[in-house]
């Protein structure tokens, strides 16, 4: 077992740690405070290559292998996670999906101008009233001449309001629960795709988070991705790429919350010494260590089955679950090991604490992560009835 990264996964690292330090950290708080989307940041960011880091070159993006690119992710979560949250969006959940699900057409169609952020996509899988239980979608795609009509609502998607494409999830045939289910490319200037900002969220102030009125939405016979029936499989798919995501930017957050708290605690001083010197100041950052680094050997873990073919979604689970739980656990230990000034934005750690806390929730809640990986281990599907 080799544990060390290469020349290149450094240099791909150090450049993403410089572009957060340089470009992102110094305007995550100004963007928190004012609720703004930083589109001017989004386009640096897909200058950098990191919105569809994992596509092919031939597709137009950077062709990095999963591990290298949760390299670039954990640093861009440890700058902001409303920034993060767009390269998740982007390249795990709508540049993935093409990836492994279109036409040729399609791919080319789509995955370069994703690639060079010239579009933004976004996922329509959440409804007001289907959550985790994905498959019981109430958004109802109905058969034309000469396409489909698409009708219904999504609720808390991320990049809704400044997406061109949108993948839309939708029940094509009741009666066939699961397998009814298809996902459509629907292009968001088509007539009655309706989005709204919604606003007043506790973090990722910073990024755009929508709900979606569908009303009549006509989309060709070529917008389906996979076939009529492969919606549910093309979701879970997504979201064994967009699990990854998001547990890799939660170990940037980790990583953020010991940065921040080794560097205040030798600044500050009680009792005559810095407070870095107490033992059970020690306790909480040693706390914190342990945590980053269990979070990132997970998240590698499961890059190496992804770049290695092998199934990787008990693993892709194990590291989203654990990941996104530990950095809420060091959001809120690096705080208490601000004090006072750590219950304001002066330092990162307020933001970290608002920001971390929806992905304990989104792309899967926690409980939903224990029962994938409890029904690995056992066999039992907790969701059947006995
Ligand atoms: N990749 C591809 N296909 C998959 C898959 C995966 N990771 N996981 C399951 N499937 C397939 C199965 O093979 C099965 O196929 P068949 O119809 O041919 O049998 C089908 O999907 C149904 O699988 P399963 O029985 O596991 O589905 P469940 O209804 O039991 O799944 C969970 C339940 C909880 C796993 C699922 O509903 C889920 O992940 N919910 C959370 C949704 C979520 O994360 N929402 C937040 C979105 S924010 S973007």
């Amino acid at each position: 077992m080799d544990f060390e990264l290469t020349d290149e996964q450094h240099l791909v690292r150090q450049t993403a740690r410089a572009f957060s330090d340089n470009e992102i950290v110094e305007r995550a708080r100004e963007n928190d405070r004012n609720e703004h989307f930083d589109t001017d940041l989004v386009r640096k960011i897909a200058d950098q290559g990191y919105l569809g880091a994992i596509v092919p070159r031939e597709y137009g993006g950077a062709g990095l292998d999963y591990l290298t690119y949760s390299l670039v992710v954990e640093e861009i979560g440890r700058g902001c996670s409303a920034m993060r949250t767009v390269i998740s969006v982007q390249t795990s959940l709508v540049c993935s999906s093409l990836l492994r699900w279109g036409t040729e057409e399609q791919k080319h169609q789509w995955l370069p101008k994703l690639c060079s952020g010239e579009w933004l996509g976004c996922f329509g899988l959440t409804e007001p009233d289907t959550g985790s239980d994905a498959a019981n979608q109430k958004t109802r795609a109905r058969r034309t001449e000469s396409g489909w009509v698409i009708n219904g609502a999504k609720m808390w998607i991320s990049l809704g309001n400044h997406a061109k494409l949108a993948l839309i999830f939708a029940q094509t045939d009741p009666e066939k629960g699961h397998r009814g289910l298809a996902c459509f490319l629907v292009d968001t200037d088509q007539p009655g795709f309706q989005p709204q900002p919604i606003h007043h969220k506790m973090g990722l102030r910073g990024s755009d988070t929508a709900a979606i009125g569908l009303d009549d939405v006509e989309v060709g016979a070529d917008a389906m991705l996979g076939e009529a029936g492969d919606g549910f499989k093309v979701a879970m798919s997504a979201l064994d790429s967009g699990r990854y995501s998001v547990a890799a930017g939660c170990v940037g957050i980790c990583q953020g919350c010991v940065d921040a708290s080794v560097r205040y605690s030798k600044e500050r001083e009680q009792f005559g010494r810095p407070i870095a010197s107490f033992q059970l100041v020690q306790a909480m950052i040693a706390d914190m260590v342990v945590d980053t680094e269990a979070s990132r050997m997970l998240v590698w873990r499961a890059g190496f089955l992804k770049d290695t073919g092998k199934p990787s979604t008990t693993e892709t689970s194990m590291a989203k679950l654990y990941a996104t739980e530990a950095a809420v656990r060091s959001a809120n230990t690096a705080i208490q090991v601000h004090g006072g000034s750590g219950y304001v934005d002066d330092y990162p750690v307020e933001r970290y604490f608002r920001d971390v806390r929806v992905t304990t929730l989104y792309e899967g809640t926690s409980q939903i992560q224990k029962l994938i990986i409890g029904r690995a281990v056992t066999g039992i599907n907790a969701l059947v009835p006995n």
